[in-house]
């Protein structure tokens, strides 16, 4: 059976005006399981008209009690509603269950942080030089915010951005990626069953084309995307044009350092789960594991060991440990980055090629595959693979770490294992990333600030700092004298 979605435009549920639809393809059988319809630059119109309808008359003047509440209203029904949207993203995405079902309840987590701010985004007062002159700030929302997402982590890459939106008082435009959009849809079903007011939340589906017309719409008044760096450059440049302001989180090359003296059991761990764990479809995926000579031999042995024993299959088995990648696009990308690596000279320990046998015979399955002997300057250890692809390179000290750590355009996230907690802080400083975990790796919270530098974006996500990018400051300066002044002279 075939479902058939349609967008959510103004509070009402439409097929869009080209009724051209595109399918949505399970990976893990390749089979077309639902369509969602390719909106058109009316219907792009049309959401982000009703999106600033619903902010000039309503939402922007919502007490943030009340927004508040209908934010934890939400939140109830995505946990309740977790297992069925578990199962509705892995389908669409190939992730396995284990992880989009803790997914779920990670973004109500999220939905639940954001609420709490909703009635305390106050300004201040500032004491100025001249105290006739009252001076205070107002935190106010921007207005109308475009959502762009990618496939990979669909709720849990939007909570990020909806949640701080929506607390700030802004309505927002999502556009999911086209190749999977539908847990999107079930959120803006979810979102209307929760009582937000018809245009503060629109879903419009579609492919990059959409993202574009979106994008480039002086109709609205700040874009955040989470995509690869190419579209992030196009995004960019949209939003050059129209002078808004953008959150970007893109790809990663994230490094993951294991010293001589960390506890290595718990290291090998963190390493087979940052790049292994949902495929490696992860941008704080830890892809480049630096390994100290001293114990390289054995740690890439370890890993190597772990990563042949992992268990693939139906993402929709809990048993399943790693499911197929999402997409045929990925699939062939990150085979021939596989042969790219074995062609310039690097060896592979594990994996190599795509997985076989069986149920894997019918989805786009790769072997989790590890490479040893890596040259930090190799293709594999230089581009985002987004797959399950291990580049492990070897180093002799703490400066040569640190200088192959940050030898990479990207900068999302980073890793270190040690027991050595001079160590740890030293390199949590000497780091050109957004992210330092200290003895584990993709640990997350809806409170810990995260994003990029250099390549991999800028702003900040989660945390008090996503308000920020959500909301504008205007400053308020009140004349307490009774006098007349100079108008030649500025009062200061
Ligand atoms: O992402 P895209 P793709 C990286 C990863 C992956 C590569 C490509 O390396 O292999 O990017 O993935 C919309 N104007 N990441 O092609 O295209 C698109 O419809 C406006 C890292 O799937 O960037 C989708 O909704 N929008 C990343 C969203 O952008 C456009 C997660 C992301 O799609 C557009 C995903 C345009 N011109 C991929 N073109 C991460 N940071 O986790 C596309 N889009």
């Amino acid at each position: 059976m075939i479902f058939d979605h349609q967008m959510l435009i103004g509070g009402e549920w439409v097929d869009g005006s080209t009724g051209e639809r595109l399918p949505s393809i399970n990976p893990f059988d390749q089979e077309v399981w639902a369509t969602i319809p390719q909106a058109s630059e009316g219907d792009v119109e049309r959401a982000l008209s009703s999106a600033r309808r619903a902010f000039e008359h309503g939402w922007r003047d919502t007490k943030g009690l009340r927004r508040a509440e209908l934010m934890m209203a939400l939140a109830d029904l995505l946990d309740d509603n977790a297992d069925r949207m578990a199962r509705l993203e892995t389908t669409d995405n190939g992730k396995v269950i284990r992880e989009t079902g803790n997914q779920m309840r990670f973004a109500a987590r999220n939905y639940r942080f954001f609420a709490g701010y909703a009635d305390k985004l106050y300004g201040e007062v500032i004491p100025l030089d001249n105290t006739d002159l009252f001076d205070y700030t107002l935190r106010e929302p921007l207005g109308v915010v475009v959502l762009v997402i990618a496939w990979n982590s669909p709720m849990q890459l939007l909570a990020n951005k909806l949640a701080p939106a929506l607390a700030a008082g802004n309505t927002v435009v999502i556009k999911p990626s086209e190749h999977a959009s539908v847990t999107a849809l079930e959120l803006g079903r979810l979102a209307e069953e929760a009582g937000f007011p018809e245009g503060v939340i629109n879903v419009v589906t579609g492919d990059g084309r959409v993202g574009d017309l979106l994008t480039k719409s002086p109709g609205m008044d700040r874009i955040s995307l989470t995509g690869g760096p190419q579209t992030g450059r196009i995004i960019a440049g949209n939003a050059s044009h129209n002078l808004v302001p953008v959150t970007l989180e893109l790809g990663g090359k994230s490094p993951n350092i294991v010293f001589e003296d960390a506890d290595l059991e718990r290291a090998v761990s963190g390493a087979v789960a940052g790049i292994f764990g949902a495929a490696g479809q992860t941008c704080i995926a830890g892809s480049r594991l630096l390994v100290q000579r001293s114990v390289y031999g054995n740690v890439v042995k370890e890993v190597a060991t772990r990563a042949r024993k992992i268990r693939l299959g139906d993402p929709l088995d809990p048993e399943t440990e790693m499911g197929p990648v999402a997409n045929e696009a990925q699939y062939e990308r990150i085979l021939a980055l596989i042969d790219a690596g074995k062609e310039e000279g690097a060896e592979v320990v594990a994996g190599g090629e795509p997985a076989h046998g069986g149920d894997l015979d019918k989805g786009f399955f790769v072997s989790p595959t590890v490479f040893s002997e890596v040259d930090n300057r190799m293709t594999v250890a230089q581009e985002e693979i987004f797959g399950p692809v291990l580049s492990v390179i070897p180093f002799e000290d703490e400066d040569q770490a640190v200088e192959i750590a940050n030898s990479t355009r990207f900068g999302l996230a980073s890793g270190v294992w040690t027991r050595d907690l001079s160590r740890a802080h030293r390199f949590a400083r000497s780091i050109n990333a957004g992210t330092v975990w200290v003895n584990t790796y993709r640990s997350a919270a809806a409170q810990a600030p995260f994003g990029g530098v250099k390549q991999s974006g800028y702003g900040r996500e989660r945390g008090w700092h996503a308000l920020q990018e959500y909301t504008r400051v205007k400053n308020v300066m009140v004349d307490l004298s009774q006098s007349t002044s100079d108008p030649f002279s500025i009062r200061s």
